[in-house]
């Protein structure tokens, strides 16, 4: 049978529509039952087969489309299923043992209810402070459990981070609990809570808020900001066929997934009329939040958000004006819900350009005559709530080649209680009377899956160092000389490299078989990223163990399909024994990584001390890298954008006759009466660009 769901223009990269996801959840009910479901995704076509495709799309039939299903069935058996949406057959159904899949909104927002009507809950809270009358203004932040060895993995277990909130729009994280009832998902009921040696009685001081009444009362808004508007009065510069962009020489394809979010594949620029592939496939493929507090059970935190929760899952709606400013471009998610329904996010994604500055200018400084390019960006973003926290993700295409993840973190620290006076020991800061905002890490992976002038690249690591010859011999008489070291990374084992601030360590993805006609040098892509802290989870622990991806700043391995993302495919309540992931596809390290399909793994972030700054709610923090072509290009590549403005020698000696200004005119003096419409701002008399 030949299931009509799955529309005929449908790119094979395309997410399962809601259609094709019901029809998956059919297919999977008629055959098992009455089964949760935890994954309905698309499986992603395999790249040989794909690659093939994507060069002949009008002679070759399209790859089948096919949904890659994990269910939780009656007893807590979980299965991984593959369901073949155009024949309608279910072509794999696999139980899994000891293995937990990513947790649900639904699983996640059960807990609370539960635990405000445990009996052993209601005797800590009111061991806290809480009356047992008070159980509704109880709170909790439902984690999984990361991994703690008295339990294992063979039961789904929560950790409830408890809060109390004396109103209900006060800000929780004001007023932790001390102690942590784990839930099992199977029971729906608690089955222990760690009660710590010291207790921490609630908090007593007053409630902190970010709420307008609460701004209202604390003084009220500024009233000095007069309104910003973006407007594009032609619309927008970019176009979309389906979830395919094309903006300014780039093209790719923008899918989302429950686990990544955004997921952008067959990468390419335009170079003069020659489309050259960059990346195959661009995702963040992992991360994990290891909070740095000794103290039992704090070493179960350290979230794992996309692994054991879904970028996708928990993405936000987004809304005009607010989340993004100016002509905006919408995707929307769907995903299943976990009795068999489905899930709709209206404005997951969404595009939008921005002015992003100079692109590039310069005056000569005998005449004044000058170019002065601006430039846009591209930025594709979504937005997710981890409970806690908020992460903007915004993956920003630059017209010169260069691509550039930013991550906007913000949102609320996880807190902990504290007695006053507590010593902290050097974990935590007391970011507001009561508060302890406990010290811990962001660590993002990058998955790059590298097609740089075609899918044989080699990853090169390059260190600034001075030369090696000593200052007054004859290589390096006046001792000044420094060069660019090259280090092949050769296998999976030396491609695991650390960053380097002191060297200005960069990563190159080459292709060796391209070699630039002026610098001989092979056509790259070089990963420039300067936020990359350590572990700082000592090897052998827990979150070492568990998140091998971290371990180091680089790792490479060769592609293989399915190996997406970086501590594994099931994350929650894994051990890390052995370790899931990049540790385990490096095999011995010996595996050869040459001029070969490769994929790059870069773990970056931030190390966060908390501090009151922080508190109630933290201003944007933002961590990003770049991706630029380097040997890539003839030369630089926008010198086509059309100027602001250009004047030559000889214009400027000709009075400025005939030179170029497309300035706009709408840009005026902040405070003079006057606009500069002649290349002079009217001030001084000399040239205002
Ligand atoms: N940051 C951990 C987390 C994410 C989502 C939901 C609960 C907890
Ligand atoms: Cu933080």
């Amino acid at each position: 049978m030949v299931s009509a769901v799955t529309k005929p223009d449908l790119h094979p990269f395309d997410p399962l529509t809601a259609g094709e996801i019901e029809a998956a959840i059919s297919i999977a009910k008629k055959a098992h039952g009455e089964v949760l479901f935890n994954v309905v995704s698309l499986h992603e076509p395999r790249k040989a087969e794909m690659m093939k495709w994507l060069q002949d799309s009008a002679n070759l039939p399209k790859p089948a489309r096919v949904a890659d299903v994990v269910v939780i069935a009656p007893g807590g058996k979980v299965y991984d299923g593959l369901i073949d949406l155009q024949e309608g057959n279910i072509t794999k159904w696999e139980l899994l043992e000891g293995l937990q899949p990513i947790i649900t909104m639904e699983e996640l927002q059960a807990v609370e209810h539960v635990c405000r009507k445990d009996p052993k809950v209601i005797e800590q809270c009111e061991i806290s402070g809480i009356p047992k009358e008070d159980m509704h203004k109880v709170y909790c932040d439902p984690w999984t459990i990361g991994y703690d060895e008295r339990h294992g993995n063979t039961i789904r277990l929560q950790q409830a981070l408890m809060y109390y909130r004396p109103n209900p729009d006060d800000c929780q994280y004001a007023y932790p609990l001390d102690f942590c009832p784990i839930y099992d998902g199977e029971k729906k009921a608690i089955i222990n809570i760690d009660i710590p040696k010291v207790r921490r009685p609630i908090n007593k001081a007053p409630p902190v808020n970010y709420h307008p009444a609460a701004i209202e009362n604390a003084g009220g808004y500024r009233t000095n900001l007069k309104p910003i508007n973006i407007t594009q009065p032609e619309g927008v510069s970019f176009e979309m066929k389906g979830r395919q962009l094309e903006w300014q020489n780039w093209k790719f394809h923008i899918g989302f997934n429950y686990r990544e979010g955004i997921v952008f594949n067959d990468i390419t620029y335009n170079d003069k009329g020659t489309v050259r592939p960059i990346f195959y496939r661009l995702s963040l493929s992992e991360m994990v939040v290891p909070y740095g507090n000794p103290e039992h059970p704090h070493q179960r935190k350290h979230a794992f958000d996309l692994g054991e929760y879904g970028a996708g899952y928990m993405t936000n709606s987004l809304s005009l004006g607010c989340d993004c400013k100016g002509s905006i471009h919408y995707l929307d998610a769907e995903f299943p819900s976990r009795e068999g329904g489905i899930r709709t996010i209206k404005n997951a994604v969404c595009i939008h350009e921005e002015d992003a500055g100079i692109l590039f200018k310069h005056t000569d400084f005998r005449d004044e005559s000058t170019i002065v390019t601006r430039a846009r960006k591209l930025i594709v973003q979504q937005v997710f709530t981890a409970a806690n926290y908020e992460y903007a993700i915004q993956w920003i295409f630059h017209q010169d080649g260069t691509i550039q993840p930013e991550i906007k973190l913000t949102g609320i620290l996880n807190t902990y209680a504290m007695n006053p006076d507590e010593d902290l020991g050097g974990w935590g800061t007391q970011v507001y009377p009561g508060v302890n905002g406990q010290n811990h890490q962001h660590l993002f992976c990058l998955r790059i899956d590298a097609n740089v002038d075609g899918p044989n690249n080699t990853v090169f690591m390059s260190d600034a160092m001075p030369a090696d010859a000593p200052v007054g011999s004859k290589e390096n008489f006046y001792g000044n000389a420094f060069y660019a070291k090259r280090t092949k990374l050769a296998t999976t084992g030396q491609a695991a490299t650390q960053y380097n601030g002191d060297t200005a360590r960069t990563w190159d993805i080459c292709n060796t078989n391209r070699l630039h006609p002026y610098s001989g040098k092979p056509a790259s892509y070089k990963l420039v990223s300067r936020e990359v802290p350590r572990l700082m989870p000592k090897e052998g622990s827990l979150v070492w163990k568990r998140a091998g991806f971290a371990r180091n700043a680089v790792h490479v391995t060769k592609y293989s399909d399915d190996q997406l993302w970086a501590a594994g495919r099931h994350v929650p309540q894994t051990s890390g024994e052995p370790s899931q992931g990049i540790p385990e596809w490096m095999g011995d390290g010996s595996e050869s990584i040459d001029n070969t399909n490769v994929v790059l793994w870069h773990t970056f972030g931030v190390v966060h001390f908390p501090a009151p700054e922080d508190f109630p709610v933290m201003p944007v923090e933002p961590i990003t890298l770049i991706l630029k072509p380097r040997n890539f290009f003839d030369n630089n590549p926008v010198m086509d954008v059309p100027p602001s403005y250009a004047s030559t020698p000889s214009q400027v000696a000709a009075n400025n006759a005939g030179v170029y200004d497309a300035a706009d005119k709408i840009s005026k003096l902040a405070f003079g009466k006057e606009c500069c419409s002649n290349g002079t701002n009217g001030t001084n008399g000399v040239n205002g660009h």
